[in-house]
């Protein structure tokens, strides 16, 4: 009896040890698993992090590289090097990809501070009618920008601002992004995102649209007489204009737009975007290229701008 006793009492030991044993393993391995977790997502952030940035790199050498080929003609238009958008490239547990925007292409939403830019305000009007949207945005805007506590039209100051809750003023200055729009009062977001694609906010409170790359419904606000159709039908045909002049000879109902229209583009947004063993970085970055020497100065880099995949439905 005192054998079996013995016997089973080793057993238990036995048993208790190996229960041990396994929860210490158990607690080793989770804890290794997740090191390794963690040490997998942080080169993932890494390599995502330094992935964009490589392209904007690369972005800024093709914007000089386009640069360098215009041959002292220094117009830009969408035939060159920078505005083919790369095909998405494939990395190990990922992908690359990357786009470069003109900023002249876009209607520039500051040049409504210039003085008291009533043709301004006409052109984003036309715009906002174009897109079905109510014009008194337009009126919001100017004031949202302008210097002035003034209130234009149907339009909004710091007497209305400061009785939201929370309250706040009008920025009263130009605007350094397009998400402003947001605060404008009584806008929607729904107002906001049918007007985001064709707006931009220049460092400069001039239009200075780029003839050869323009979109449709930015020709079509900045020229009163250029129908919307007709814009349409422009903005797909391949376009290299030397002079503002030499297009307005061929398309006469760009007259009256002369102020508002360039042939040479100085403002570039590069929007990079990587995915690493599914971690995501994206980085928007704002650039200027000095159209004298081409030489590339960073005005802005934002890692917090979600955009669309072209290699990813969402
Ligand atoms: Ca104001």
């Amino acid at each position: 009896m005192a054998r079996h006793r013995q016997r089973g009492i080793a057993l238990v030991t036995m048993l208790l040890i190996v229960a041990l044993v396994s929860a210490l393993l158990y607690q080793l391995i989770s804890r290794h698993h997740l090191t390794i977790a963690r040490t997998q997502q942080s080169l993932g952030s890494n390599s995502a992090l330094s992935m964009v940035l490589g392209a904007e790199a690369y972005a800024r050498q093709i914007l000089v590289m386009s640069w360098e080929q215009t041959d002292g003609e220094r117009i830009d238009h969408l035939e060159q090097p920078w505005a083919e958008v790369p095909e998405p490239f494939e990395v190990e547990d990922g992908f690359l990809e990357f786009v470069i925007v003109d900023l002249h292409s876009l209607f520039n939403l500051n040049a409504l501070q210039a003085g008291d830019a009533p043709e301004e305000m006409q052109r984003l009007q036309r715009l906002l009618a174009a897109l079905g949207l109510e014009g008194r945005i337009a009126e919001l805007w100017k004031d949202w920008i302008d210097m002035d506590d003034e209130i234009t039209g149907f339009g909004a100051e710091d007497s209305q601002y400061l009785l939201n809750d929370p309250p706040y003023r009008a920025a009263n200055q130009l605007a350094g992004d397009t998400s402003e729009l947001r605060l404008l009062q009584e806008i929607d977001q729904a107002q906001v995102d049918a007007l985001l694609p064709w707006v931009t906010v220049l460092p400069a409170d001039v239009q200075a649209v780029n003839v050869n790359t323009a979109n449709a419904m930015t020709l079509h606000a900045v020229a009163p007489q250029l129908e919307l159709a007709r814009a349409e039908a422009l903005a797909e045909q391949p376009r290299t204009f030397a002079t503002v002049e030499s297009a307005i000879a061929e398309i006469p109902e760009l007259n009256g737009a002369q102020d508002a229209l360039v042939v040479q583009s100085q403002f570039f947004r590069i929007e990079a975007r990587a995915e690493i063993g599914g971690v995501r970085s994206e980085l928007v970055s704002v650039v200027r290229r000095d159209p004298d020497d081409g030489s590339i100065t960073l005005i802005s880099r934002d890692f917090g701008k979600r955009f669309a995949s072209r290699m990813r439905t969402e």
